[in-house]
């Protein structure tokens, strides 16, 4: 049997966690021989759920699951961590500006970053849900003293599915045919599903749907807002998908791209693609199961280079907003 692979929830009682907790424990995302400890985190009031959804994960008795910790004290929940999920963090609520939940969240994420520096496994990676994810993995990276930036990530994943799930809806074909779509810059309303380098069964899906109104308009705007649509007829937000995204970033970091696709997750810019170093952009990446490195040579005609700029604008705007809690 394999050494167990440590694995760190924040939010973990939250609808996302709930989710994502089997899906760990079940094997999905480090495979059927690979045993898991999960140290589980949350915050002091919602600790009575958390027992809860321990008790459930106890009654699945799943064979790979060796430990389950759960904790509201970060120094427990990210010690000997592999894999930091940060799920974790408050909701934007009425009557609140932008700006404040980046100030409310980012304070989450500096605490989390120095305890992820300070307890962690030094090869830990980071992957950020919690929203405004970019930006609050802009900050954990910032705060987490020693940690490459190469192990932060921030999920645009289940936007790629959505997308990838939208194009093959429109072009009559399972959504496994599609391939190379990336997602640019920010989760956020501002996001950019590529379309133009995108592929349906190795063709380009320009040449497949010939509907050029509907890819820049009606595509384009059903993934960006395809949350809020979840939010209108579930009345809470994505979960189950979200729990999904989490699991297929992590695969897709961690087992090899298939030949000539690519995957989307936002990672920290080293300047590819005129997006400024450091910020966290979603962009092509390629894995080789250990190592990612950005996909170079994609082509950005003028529609997609505004798109892209504009969404990378964003993050900009955003990293200004909270530039108090980047130590410099
Ligand atoms: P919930 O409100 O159901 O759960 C959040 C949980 O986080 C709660 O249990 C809360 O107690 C806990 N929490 C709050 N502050 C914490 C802290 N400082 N430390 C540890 N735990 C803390 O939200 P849920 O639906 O699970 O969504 C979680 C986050 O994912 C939200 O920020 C949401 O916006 C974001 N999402 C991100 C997506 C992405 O693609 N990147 C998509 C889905 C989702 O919207």
């Amino acid at each position: 049997m394999k050494a167990p692979i440590t694995v760190s929830v924040t939010g973990a009682a939250g609808q996302i966690g709930y989710a994502l907790l089997t899906r760990i424990a079940s094997g999905s995302m480090f495979g059927p021989d690979q045993p898991v400890n999960l140290r589980l985190i949350e915050i002091e009031p919602a600790m009575g759920a958390l027992e809860g959804t321990v008790m459930e994960m106890d009654d699945c008795a799943f064979p790979l699951l060796n430990e389950i910790v759960p904790t509201c004290d970060l120094a427990e929940g990210f010690r000997g961590s592999d894999w930091a999920l940060l799920v974790g963090s408050v909701p934007r609520k009425a009557g609140m500006e932008r700006a404040d939940l980046l100030g409310i969240n980012g304070k989450i994420f500096t605490g989390q970053g120095q305890a992820i520096a300070a307890n962690a496994a030094p090869g830990v990676r980071t992957l950020v849900v919690g929203n405004p994810c970019n930006t609050n993995c802009l900050i954990a990276m910032n705060n987490a003293a020693g940690i490459p930036n190469d192990q932060f990530f921030a999920m645009t994943r289940l936007d790629e599915n959505r997308a990838k799930s939208q194009l093959a809806a429109k072009a009559g074909v399972h959504n496994s045919a599609v391939s190379n779509l990336c997602i640019w810059g920010n989760h956020s309303a501002t996001q950019y599903p590529d379309f133009t380098n995108a592929r349906i069964d190795g063709k380009l899906v320009t040449d497949v749907i010939s509907d050029r109104a509907w890819l820049e308009g009606e595509f384009i705007s059903t993934v960006q807002q395809r949350g809020a649509a979840i939010i209108k007829a579930r009345g809470q937000s994505s979960a189950a998908s979200a729990a999904n995204g989490v699991v297929d970033t992590v695969r897709s970091l961690t087992t090899p791209t298939p030949e000539g696709d690519w995957t989307s997750v936002a990672v920290c810019s080293d300047g590819s693609y005129g997006i400024p170093e450091g910020l966290i952009a979603s962009m092509p990446i390629r894995s080789d199961g250990q190592k990612w490195s950005v996909v170079q040579g994609v082509e950005l005609d003028a529609f997609s280079r505004a798109k892209v700029d504009a969404s990378v604008a964003e993050l900009s705007e955003e990293r200004e907003a909270v530039k108090d809690l980047i130590p410099s």
